[in-house]
């Protein structure tokens, strides 16, 4: 089962994971280098199954960056919460108020001017990937580059759009963790007549993974990123490549860790496009259907900020 190759690299960090003080002061167990491939060509979506992955809120998220947009407020507005503590940590520290996560959220939505000033994270990942400023001012769509390029020569080794910035690395919320993600195509073989010549394969490089919550999370949207650029350039979905730089494990999660190694990985369930839209911007969480996904339960962990 290919859930193993993530189980792995949970049992690995449980193992021989250097321990170490992060950034965030909740420690890790860390390790570097690690890749798992997922052939989506069949429909398999990459939910993990050892616990339940909220995929609709990863491919919320997804959609959210292909806006092009950086404001929590309009991840709220489809009750996605996860961008939420940086913009509170920072409320909080700017004012010293101490004011509830749940109370920050209804004034982000309720005020366009309080979500203005405090619910913006900077020229994070949207910005970059349909609006990187260059030197001279100009704005550049790298996910309409990467489609029209895939549209008009596919064999091209150029395809890739990426979010580190080093220039604005310093205005972010978060630096890109998922950095670059580059495509490729190749014979489809074995199409029947009126089925796609080509295939698509993505391979995404993330700096750092938070392999209790990331992982999952990372996985699913980018196997919903890999299947909706391939039906727009009419290409039959291939394998999703997903390499980590350093990964690890929080010491906080470690108790997940372990139950989710004692648990046996179900088949992984469908994903299906409901509808194809003009173009990548047209998408919405409506049309993603997932089907037959039956996973263990769900685990609570606590997100390092
Ligand atoms: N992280 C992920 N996936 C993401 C994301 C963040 O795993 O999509 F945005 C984790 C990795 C790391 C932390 O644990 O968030 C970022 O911290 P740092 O910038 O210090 O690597």
């Amino acid at each position: 089962h290919p859930e193993y190759q993530y189980l792995d690299l949970l049992e690995h960090l449980l193992e021989k994971g250097d321990r170490r003080i992060d950034r965030t002061g909740v420690g890790t167990l860390s390790a570097f280098g690690a890749m798992m491939r997922f052939d989506i060509s069949d429909g398999t979506f990459p939910a993990f199954t050892t616990k339940r992955v909220y995929w609709k809120t990863a491919i919320k998220e997804m959609l959210w960056f292909l806006t092009g947009q950086t404001n929590i407020q309009s991840l709220l507005k489809e009750n996605v919460r996860i961008w939420t503590d940086w913009p509170l940590e920072k409320y909080r520290k700017a004012t010293g108020e101490q004011i509830s996560q749940e109370a920050f959220e209804e004034r982000i939505l309720a005020d366009d001017d309080f979500a203005l000033k405090w619910g913006d994270l900077g020229p994070v990942y949207g910005k970059q990937w349909r609006r990187w400023l260059d030197a001279n001012g100009k704005e550049h769509d790298q996910i309409a580059t990467v489609i029209e390029t895939l549209k008009t020569n596919p064999a091209s080794r150029r395809m890739l759009f990426h979010a580190w910035n080093v220039g604005e690395l310093d205005q972010m919320a978060l630096p890109p963790c998922h950095m670059t993600y580059q495509f490729h195509t190749s014979e489809n073989k074995g199409a029947g007549p009126g089925e796609p010549r080509l295939k698509l394969s993505m391979l995404l490089f993330q700096r750092s993974l938070d392999v209790g919550l990331g992982a999952p999370f990372n996985c699913a949207a980018s196997a919903a990123l890999l299947t909706m650029v391939a039906q727009q350039v009419d290409m039959a979905p291939g394998e999703l490549i997903w390499m980590a730089g350093d990964y690890h494990l929080y010491l906080n999660h470690l108790d997940m860790a372990q139950q989710l190694i004692a648990r046996e990985p179900r088949p992984f369930p469908k994903l299906c496009l409901l509808r194809r839209p003009a173009s990548i911007d047209g998408y919405r969480i409506e049309d993603f259907e997932v089907t037959d996904y039956d996973p263990h339960p769900a685990i609570a962990a606590p997100v390092a900020v």
